[in-house]
């Protein structure tokens, strides 16, 4: 058939972007038309996002796929969990707050004694992250916003309202709120009642590849369209989008999606709702064509960006990033590893609390050599993503009892080849890096699809991003018992 060519809006903690996403017979090509900054605003001691901010970056970059392009759809995917709340009228009631605000700190726990950590493991098969949506609606009770809600709206949900007015819950997105049931496909009513959250204002749920809407005559106008170009839903949740765009060639594969988080699991299709997956805290969310995202967050490329951040707060000179991680390359290797996952990580750096002095904290606590210059920093943090996902990719595949032959990695830190060779020595598997928009690239896959592509399945549209794009390969060396490195952490 004849080219389809979307927009792919792809939101990350640290940066959005706009792309134009071209699918062809001859393959899949992807193009940057605008990409912005983005990070929590802190308000007193409260994190938010500055949500009108952002709609205006995303008008800005469909705009410009507009003006360089025919346009034949659009999908939006974001970080997961966060969202806005409407009144009646239909207007957003405040900022929306980031995940990382500290007001869900001990909610977890508590919700847990409430409904059960089991029963609620059993119904939606989620990981206990801190702020999970269940504990940030949890944390509002009470609350004046909360009480004038009428609905709730996931982020890229709520982008896609104001383009369409169309109200609706992305179900891969939906599935990371804890508050949607695996096992029944509807959100589980049952639980948020229980805990005194307003279920009601729980939109309808919609699947990844149906339409969102036509975009409102005022938003067409302004971005310049005449046509009726559709929003599309994709998998919402970039997490789900990165995974549609893994390379993989056969079943055998386990992946990290390496961003400010990096997701470190398979694709299966059920989820593992064990009890031995709980203890783990696995989480089972849900991926476009109903498959499962069997995975673990891992704190990820986070804890060196903000590291990094308060290096240039304080002027440290010297640090650049690209430099900086080859220094890293060449110092000590696993001097010091510490546990990427501890909760103190989570939080951004601040002035009064910055992030190297949380790492050096907890590398003393850990009776480990403490690590002070960036050089030093830097490299324990890679060593210690390298053994977390040693760990995480093993664990999956014995809850799961699946066999890996291969890592896959996606996203931007599947450009760091130092800590893609450590990852392929941690695993003892081969790496395969690479796409670095993954999250860009399965969204414009599955626009492409609902917009009439020939791709049937997620193996048709990974053999698509095979055929466009070089994987770089990175053989394990075995220099290094990962396990006794394991064992320092875990
Ligand atoms: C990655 C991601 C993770 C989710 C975290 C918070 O960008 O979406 O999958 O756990 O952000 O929303």
């Amino acid at each position: 058939g004849t080219a389809v060519r979307v927009a792919a809006v792809d939101l990350g903690a640290t940066s959005g972007r706009v792309m134009s996403g071209r699918i062809s017979a001859s393959g899949i090509e992807i193009n940057q038309m605008h990409r912005f900054p983005n990070g929590a605003v802190r308000v007193g001691s409260s994190y938010f996002w500055d949500v009108l901010g952002i709609h205006r970056e995303v008008l800005t970059g469909i705009r410009e796929v507009a003006r360089s392009g025919p346009l034949h759809g659009i999908g939006i995917d974001s970080w997961a969990v966060d969202y806005g709340l409407l009144d009646r009228d239909g207007q957003l009631l405040g900022n929306p707050f980031s995940h990382r605000d500290p007001r869900t700190d001990g909610l977890a726990a508590k919700v847990a004694a409430e409904v059960g950590a089991a029963e609620l493991y059993a119904c939606t098969g989620i990981q206990q992250l801190p702020f999970n949506t269940i504990y940030q609606l949890a944390a509002a009770r009470g609350t004046a916003a909360l009480e004038a809600a009428e609905t709730l709206l996931l982020l890229p949900d709520l982008l896609g309202y104001w383009l369409t007015g169309s109200i609706g819950a992305e179900r891969t997105n939906a599935s990371t709120t804890q508050l949607y049931d695996a096992r029944s496909g509807e959100w589980a009513t049952e639980i948020a009642r229980r805990l005194g959250i307003p279920w009601g204002i729980l939109p309808p749920l919609r699947d990844p590849g149906s339409m969102v809407g036509p975009l409102l005559p005022h938003v067409a106008q302004e971005l310049g369209l005449t046509a009726d170009v559709p929003v599309v839903a994709v998998g919402s949740h970039d997490t789900a989008s990165a995974v549609v765009a893994v390379p993989a060639e056969t079943g055998r594969f386990a992946y990290i999606s390496s961003g400010t988080w990096s997701l470190v699991g398979l694709e299966l299709d059920q989820p593992v709702l064990t009890e031995a997956a709980r203890l783990a805290d696995f989480t089972n969310e849900l991926g476009v064509d109903g498959t499962t995202r069997f995975l673990k967050n891992v704190m990820g490329l986070w804890v060196l960006s903000e590291s990094l951040r308060s290096w240039s707060d304080r002027r440290f000179r010297d640090v650049e990033l690209r430099s900086l991680i080859t220094q890293a390359g060449e110092f000590d290797p696993q001097r010091t590893v510490i546990d990427i996952n501890d909760p103190r990580l989570l939080v951004p750096s601040s002035a009064a609390d910055p992030m190297p002095e949380r790492i050096a904290a907890l590398a003393a606590e850990a009776g480990e050599p403490v690590p002070h210059s960036p050089v030093a920093i830097t490299r324990c943090i890679i060593d210690s993503l390298a053994v977390a996902y040693r760990r995480q990719v093993r664990t999956a595949a014995e809850l799961a009892d699946v066999p890996v032959e291969v890592v896959h990695v996606v996203g931007g830190g599947s450009q760091n080849e130092i800590l893609c060779q450590l990852t392929a020595d941690a695993c003892g598997l081969p790496v395969l890096a690479g796409p670095v928009e993954a999250a860009a690239l399965g969204n414009v896959l599955v626009q492409g699809r609902a917009l009439g592509a020939d791709l049937p399945d997620l193996a048709a549209m990974r053999a698509l991003v095979r055929r466009s794009y070089e994987v770089r390969r990175y053989e394990p060396r075995d220099s290094v018992d990962w396990a006794v490195v394991e064992s320092r952490v875990f």
